[in-house]
């Protein structure tokens, strides 16, 4: 009997895993949707480079990290070399020349938090945010998609996460919950922790890539076609994963002490970054440290009220990867 009980595990794992894998591809942009994405920067840059010949446009954010799903929005970055501009103004002026070329929905919101201006393309049906100078976002990009070049499971375990995040309404800052790119880090992190890892710390390894932006000195391991294997002795699968992701924040995360840091690959203490009490509006109450930005804590925007929001919809998702029958429609059920 006891070998009739392990064969039905072991073939529900592998039903289990074929699900996540299928969610996972179906969450895939298609091939169409980059070449338009591509076609709408082209378009912005010819109207750019019009009034500021010397500025250039980066994508950053999910539409250029890997980790965007279908029908995203794009995140476009203008970098224009002078460091002294007003950004209202270039904000206010870009608006104006994108609005007379029948770009729609074109709205300056230059008292945001990152001032930016939104439009929709109709031709392509791409909405699309630009910021100004936002260099350190494209650097952060750049570091995500590497880490996806090494592993196919960090893409497949954050598509998995963010698709949840979204499912539960956990994936909205302005409501003490998390960001996409925070999620990202957590999945980042987790990997790196497995034994054996899945992921290395690039950032401690040699540079092959260094650059400085505001400042700061932001470098990495970039050859990422040479650590393709790095993972390969841990053999564990996508429903392995997706469980020890949660039952990590679940039930295994000190949430009273620790870090958890991707620019040290490991978990760090927030005595050591004086992150131990409230200041201001950041309280602290899960710590994920900015790989460049180090001073920042992604976890900042959680509040006492959303902490515990978050906290069960880990040990639900924990819960329900442990014993639900079919954990990959009850993990998504909106909330
Ligand atoms: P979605 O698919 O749009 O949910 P995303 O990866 O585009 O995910 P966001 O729209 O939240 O994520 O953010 C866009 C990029 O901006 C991601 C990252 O490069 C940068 N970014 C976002 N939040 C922060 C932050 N708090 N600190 C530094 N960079 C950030
Ligand atoms: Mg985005």
């Amino acid at each position: 009997r006891n070998l009739k009980w392990q064969m039905e595990c072991r073939s529900d794992i592998y039903r289990h895993n074929a699900q996540f894998h299928s969610i996972y591809e179906s969450l895939i942009p298609p091939e169409e949707e980059k070449v338009k994405q591509k076609q709408l920067l082209t378009l912005l840059e010819k109207l750019v480079c019009k009034e500021w010949p010397e500025a250039r446009l980066y994508l950053y954010g999910s539409c250029a990290n890997s980790f965007g799903v279908s029908k995203s929005d794009i995140d476009v970055c203008l970098a224009i070399g002078d460091a002294d501009i007003n950004k209202s103004e270039v904000l206010l002026k870009l608006a104006d020349i994108l609005q007379s070329d029948n770009l729609q929905n074109v709205q300056a919101l230059t008292r945001a938090r990152v001032p930016i201006v939104k439009l929709m393309d109709p031709v392509t049906g791409i909405s699309c945010d630009i910021c100004i100078n936002n260099l350190l976002a494209v650097v952060n990009t750049k570091l995500l998609r590497d880490y996806a070049g090494i592993d196919v499971r960090l893409r497949q375990l954050a598509f998995i996460v963010k698709h949840w995040a979204k499912s539960r309404g956990v994936n909205e800052t302005y409501q003490g919950t998390l960001s996409s790119y925070a999620y990202v880090l957590m999945c980042i992190h987790f990997l790196q922790q497995r034994k054996p890892a899945i992921l290395p710390c690039l950032q401690g390894m040699r540079a092959t890539y260094s650059v400085t932006v505001d400042d700061k000195k932001c470098a990495f391991f970039d050859q990422v076609e040479n650590l393709r294997d790095f993972g390969s002795r841990n053999r564990e699968t996508i429903a392995q994963l997706v469980w020890g992701f949660f039952n990590y924040w679940a039930y295994g995360h000190d949430y009273t002490s620790s870090v958890i840091s991707v620019r040290t690959g490991s978990v760090i203490s927030k005595l050591e970054k004086d992150w131990t009490r409230r200041v201001g509006n950041d309280r602290h109450l899960i710590c994920i440290e900015d790989p460049f930005e180090t001073s920042h804590d992604l976890g900042r925007v959680v509040d006492k009220f959303s902490i515990k929001v978050l906290r069960e919809e880990f040990e639900r998702a924990a819960d329900i990867m442990h014993y639900a029958p079919n954990p990959c429609v009850k993990l998504f059920e909106p909330y």
